[in-house]
């Protein structure tokens, strides 16, 4: 399975464009793709190299909890949002500390830099740890993900939990096609850190099984893929969990699929690499309900990575 994402890599190095993009690192991008994950053949989380689960975990349940705010994701040591929430900070009238414009570039280029930078963002995720009224203000990323989840506004001031709506639908009316889910809200992607990526995903039931597609307008292939699909994984084994049914397919589709120019050396060395046998997940059948599950509820077994491989992540 591993290999559909391999190979997606092998694609896109073979016959990306190179182009520019939003954060000048400079990309080699193709349009349209789609890999299949039978989730009956093992957790797909990458044997290439190590991906931090535990992260993946603490980032989906913040997601199910519809929170926003980093804070719960720094109490669970998880710091792959900090750069959405600094930056808006440091672009407000209370920042009065060193220049930080364009940041994530110039922590890359310039080593005297990357170290007030490394401090300044170290005492900004302290103050959210310490400073309630600070955290309120400086922690949250707008209405993104979680938000959309569990709290779409509508007209009117109607409030809709589509992740709620969506597991009624699939034990009560499993044979639907609208088991859809948006966290692509046209009015509001302007007041998000960053319009979500993972935009949009349906379920389906056939034979006893839960399958889930994703449409991902945008795929930071070597960084957040990985994480994007064991967490939709993880998240229809979770909802197949509380409904009943076994899990039955993945299906990834992107829409702009890229590497960034400084992840080649990674993703090189990562294709280099055998493949190993995927990792089983093991969930607490205590628990019936989604939104009851904690880290310690979610355990893999058997996972037998390669080593880690480090990129910078594009701000
Ligand atoms: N921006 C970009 N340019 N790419 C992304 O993948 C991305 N992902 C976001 C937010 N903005 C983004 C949220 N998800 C990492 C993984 C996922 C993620 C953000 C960051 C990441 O850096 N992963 C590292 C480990 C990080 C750590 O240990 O703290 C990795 O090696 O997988
Ligand atoms: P964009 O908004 O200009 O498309 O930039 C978002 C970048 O983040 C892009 O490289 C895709 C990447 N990304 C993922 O791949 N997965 C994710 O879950 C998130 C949040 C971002």
């Amino acid at each position: 399975m591993e290999q559909h994402y391999l190979n997606l890599a092998r694609d896109i190095l073979a016959n990306g464009i190179d182009r520019d993009d939003r954060t000048h690192t400079g990309t080699r991008s193709v349009f349209g793709r789609q890999m299949r994950f039978n989730l009956q053949e093992g957790f797909p989380l990458l044997t290439t190299k190590r991906v931090p689960f535990g992260l993946i975990k603490s980032e989906l349940l913040w997601f199910l909890r519809g929170e926003t705010n980093i804070k719960f994701l720094l109490e669970h040591n998880n710091h792959i949002w900090d750069e959405w929430a600094f930056e808006r900070f440091v672009e407000s009238e209370d920042y009065h500390g060193p220049d930080m414009t364009n940041f994530g570039r110039r922590a890359q280029e310039d080593e005297d830099f990357n170290a007030v930078y490394q401090a300044t963002l170290k005492s900004f995720t302290d103050q959210i740890l310490t400073d309630e009224a600070f955290a309120d203000i400086y922690g949250d990323l707008g209405h993104v993900y979680g938000a959309q989840w569990r709290s779409w506004r509508g007209a009117d001031g109607q409030v809709v939990d589509q992740i709620q709506q969506v597991i009624d639908q699939i034990k009560h009316n499993p044979n639907s096609r609208r088991l859809i889910v948006s966290a692509w809200n046209p009015a509001e992607v302007d007041e998000m850190a960053l319009p979500p990526c993972h935009a949009f995903f349906q379920f389906y039931v056939a034979d006893g099984k839960l399958s889930c597609q994703l449409y991902q307008r945008s795929g930071d292939v070597f960084l957040g893929v990985p994480f994007n699909i064991a967490s939709y994984a993880l998240l229809t084994h979770l909802i197949a969990h509380e409904t009943g049914l076994d899990v039955g397919e993945f299906v990834h589709t992107l829409g702009d699929a890229h590497i960034y120019h400084n992840h080649f050396d990674q993703i090189q060395l990562q294709l280099s690499r055998e493949s190993r046998a995927l990792p089983t997940l093991r969930l607490n059948m205590e628990k019936s309900s989604v939104f009851e599950f904690e880290m310690d509820d979610i355990q893999l077994e058997n996972y037998n990575p390669h080593g880690r491989i480090k990129a910078p992540v594009a701000v």
